[in-house]
């Protein structure tokens, strides 16, 4: 297998977050969390923490724990996501949503407990060499971006503005936190894992921001072009649910084409500031791939 690609890194995540969640007494909670945190997916988020510690010049081995911890804070917002009170899906990672396989209480809670434990599993597996000011660091801006200031104000707004005519501004706003925030949290974290400087700390930021942006359309675009069994999520829930979305509000031409410009974007500005990179060249080409095809 090639090293560094998407393959590689998530071979080590999934032996790694499997590694880190032995189940334990009461067995019902453990089995939960880990049916969702196991049950596959892309595994972007932590594939990015790895590769940007990586091609900052660090360790991508110290940033695993952290790795681990972001793909427990997505996991959890995909369970809660699911839920009836929320999108009320009952496919997630073609396999049944956490409170199909289990109920709607142990779901929450699976979701919760996950909140927990993923800071913890950032203190508990991070190495000593990276220090504890950078950790608390780390953890600060895991709260912050997990939070009512990122993840949780896109959620809201997006649950909000269902069915609801909204501006570009509160479409912006949705994608940018309930989507784009983790994986600005993913490059923050390898970045300062490996002592990036101010430089590539920024210019991960914003190859984070475009990517995020893009990421979101895609994710549109591909409720809308594949199948349910193509996504292993159901198919065409934006439209049915009035989901606000890229293709809705400008159409599905001018979101290829907004994908493709944010998508060059994030191309240049690694090109720009010398961050080649074997997994995010990698995803960005199966990006285009998948949406040409
Ligand atoms: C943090 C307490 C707390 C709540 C979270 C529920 C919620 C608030 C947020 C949900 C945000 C959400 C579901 C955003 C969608 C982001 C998105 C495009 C998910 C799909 O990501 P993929 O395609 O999924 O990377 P896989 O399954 O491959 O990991």
């Amino acid at each position: 297998m090639n090293k560094y690609t998407l393959d590689f890194y998530k071979k080590i995540i999934e032996q790694k977050l499997d590694e880190f969640m032995p189940v334990q007494y009461p067995e019902k909670i453990w089995h939960s969390m880990r049916y969702s945190v196991l049950a596959g997916g892309k595994r972007l988020r932590p594939a990015m923490v790895l590769e940007s510690c990586r091609i900052c010049g660090g360790d991508f081995e110290d940033a695993i724990a952290c790795a681990c911890a972001l793909e427990m804070l997505h996991v959890q917002s995909l369970i809660h996501d699911d839920l009836p009170c929320m999108d009320n899906d009952d496919l997630r990672r073609g396999k049944p949503t956490n409170h199909k396989a289990f109920d709607e209480a142990t779901a929450v809670l699976a979701g919760d407990a996950l909140l927990f434990f993923a800071p913890e599993v950032i203190l508990k597996y991070t190495p000593s060499s990276v220090s504890a000011l950078d950790k608390i660091e780390i953890l600060s801006k895991f709260f912050d971006y997990g939070g009512a200031k990122r993840l949780i104000a896109g959620q809201i707004v997006d649950i909000d503005s269902e069915n609801k005519k909204i501006d570009e501004k509160t479409l912006d706003f949705i994608h940018k936190n309930k989507t784009s925030a983790l994986f600005e949290l993913a490059v923050f974290c390898g970045g300062k894992i490996a002592k990036a400087s101010d430089t590539q700390m920024e210019a991960l930021d914003s190859f984070a921001k475009n990517f995020g942006l893009a990421f979101q359309i895609y994710d549109d675009i591909i409720d809308i072009v594949l199948t349910t069994e193509e996504l292993g999520k159901t198919a065409g829930k934006d439209e049915k649910e009035g989901k606000q979305t890229y293709p809705n509000m400008y159409g599905l031409e001018a979101s290829y084409q907004k994908l493709f410009e944010l998508i060059k974007n994030a191309e240049e500005i690694l090109i720009k500031n010398k961050l080649e990179s074997i997994l995010f060249k990698g995803i960005l080409e199966g990006i285009k791939e998948k949406v040409k095809g």
